[in-house]
C-alpha cells in the first residue's frame, strides 16, 4: 500500500563530467520520459518537479597537486556546491528529495547537503550506497581519474577531495555509518581502505548465498530509530546488465528485478527512507528506454507501488501533509 502520503521533490541533475563517457546528461529526462513523476503522483503523494538543475558556473577547484589526475575536477567542484546548496534547501523544506542524475559524482553535493540537514535537525545519517562499485577512490588510488567513483571517500572526508565543497560546512559521514550493498567492482586501493575504515560491504557473493531479506533487515534493524535519517543512493549498475544496459560502467552479475524490487519495497516498509538518488542512467546506452523503465518502477516501490494491500508501518520522517 501506498501508506501516507509523502511530498516528494524530484530535482534533475544533469551532470556527467564525473563519469568516463558522455550520455549521463540526459539521464533525468530520459526518467521523466518513462512517467516517473506521474508514478509517485498516482500513489498519492504530493509531487514538485523542480526541474533540472542550470549548469553553475565555474570555480577554480584549488583541490591539491595529489588530485591533479583528476578529470574536471574544477567542474565537479562548482557542480559539487551548487548540488549541496540545493539539497540542503530542499532538506531544510520538509519532504523527501529525490535527485535524479546525472552521474554518482552528484552524490557528492546529495549526501553532504542531506548530512548538514540531518546535523541541523538533529537526526542521524546512515547511507545505503546501492551499486556494483564502492566508490570509494581517492585521487591517489583511482584508476580513471572520474570522480563518480570517489564519492564516498568524498563523503567520509578524505582530505585530498574536501575543497570541493568550497567553503561550505562539511559534516563528514562515518564509515561504519555508510552500508554498500551489491558490491562485485572494487579496486585493490579501494578494498584496503574499506577494510581499514569499516564500511559494511554486502557484496553480490552474500546477496546470493543469504538473499536480500536477512541481509538488509540486519542492515534496517540495526539503524532503526526515530531520529534516523536513511539516505539511498541508487546506482543502475546495481542491477545486471541484461537488465540495465543504460549505464556506463556495468559488471556482469548483477542483482535481478526481484532481488532489486524487493530491496526498495524493504526500505518503503522500514519507514526510514528520506532521501534518494537515482544515478548514473545513460541513456545513449540504453535499448528501447529499459533501463530508464525499471528504474523507474523500482522507484515506484521505494514509495510504496504494491500489488497486494499490506500494512505499511507509519514512517518515522512524516512531514506535515
Ligand atoms: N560508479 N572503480 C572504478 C573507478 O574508475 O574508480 C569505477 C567507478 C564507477 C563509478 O559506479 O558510480
Ligand atoms: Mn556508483
Ligand atoms: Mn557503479
Ligand atoms: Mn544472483
Amino acid at each position: 500500500t501506498p501508506g501516507r502520503p509523502t511530498h516528494l521533490s524530484l530535482l534533475g541533475i544533469p551532470l556527467e563530467l564525473g563519469a568516463g563517457e558522455p550520455g549521463a546528461i540526459m539521464g533525468p529526462a530520459a526518467l521523466r520520459t518513462a512517467g516517473l513523476p506521474g508514478l509517485l503522483a498516482g500513489l498519492g503523494h504530493h509531487v514538485v518537479d523542480h526541474g533540472d538543475m542550470a549548469p553553475p558556473a565555474p570555480v577554480a577547484a584549488s583541490l591539491p597537486a595529489a588530485a591533479a589526475a583528476c578529470r574536471n575536477a574544477g567542474g565537479i567542484a562548482a557542480w559539487t556546491r551548487a548540488i549541496h546548496d540545493r539539497a540542503f534547501a530542499l532538506a531544510q523544506g520538509g519532504g523527501v528529495p529525490i535527485f535524479l542524475g546525472g552521474d554518482h559524482s552528484l552524490s557528492m553535493g546529495t549526501v553532504s547537503g542531506i548530512a548538514r540537514h540531518c546535523r541541523a535537525a538533529g537526526r542521524k545519517l546512515v547511507v545505503l550506497w546501492i551499486d556494483a562499485h564502492a566508490d570509494f577512490n581517492t585521487p591517489a588510488t583511482s584508476p580513471s581519474g572520474n570522480m563518480h567513483g570517489m564519492s564516498t571517500a568524498f563523503l567520509c572526508g578524505d582530505p585530498t577531495l574536501r575543497p570541493l565543497l568550497g567553503d561550505r560546512p562539511f559534516v563528514p559521514v562515518a564509515p561504519v555509518d555508510i552500508h554498500l550493498l551489491g558490491l562485485r567492482s572494487v579496486d585493490a586501493g579501494e578494498r584496503q581502505a574499506l577494510a581499514a575504515h569499516g564500511v559494511n560491504r554486502i557484496d553480490m557473493r552474500l546477496i546470493d548465498a543469504f538473499g536480500v531479506p536477512a541481509l538488509l533487515q540486519r542492515i534496517l534493524a540495526d539503524i532503526d530509530g526515530p531520529d534516523t535519517h536513511l539516505h539511498v543512493s541508487l546506482d543502475v549498475d546495481f542491477l545486471d546488465p541484461s537488465l540495465a544496459p543504460g549505464v556506463g560502467t556495468t559488471v556482469p552479475g548483477g542483482a535481478s528485478d526481484r532481488e532489486a524490487h524487493l530491496v526498495m519495497e524493504m526500505l518503503h516498509d522500514s519507514g526510514l527512507v528520506g532521501s534518494l538518488d537515482v544515478v548514473e542512467l545513460n541513456p545513449f546506452l540504453d535499448e528501447r528506454g529499459k533501463s530508464a523503465r525499471l528504474l523507474t518502477e523500482l522507484t515506484g516501490s521505494l514509495f510504496g507501488s504494491s500489488v497486494v494491500e499490506r500494512p505499511a508501518r507509519t514512517p518515522h520522517l512524516q512531514e506535515t501533509a
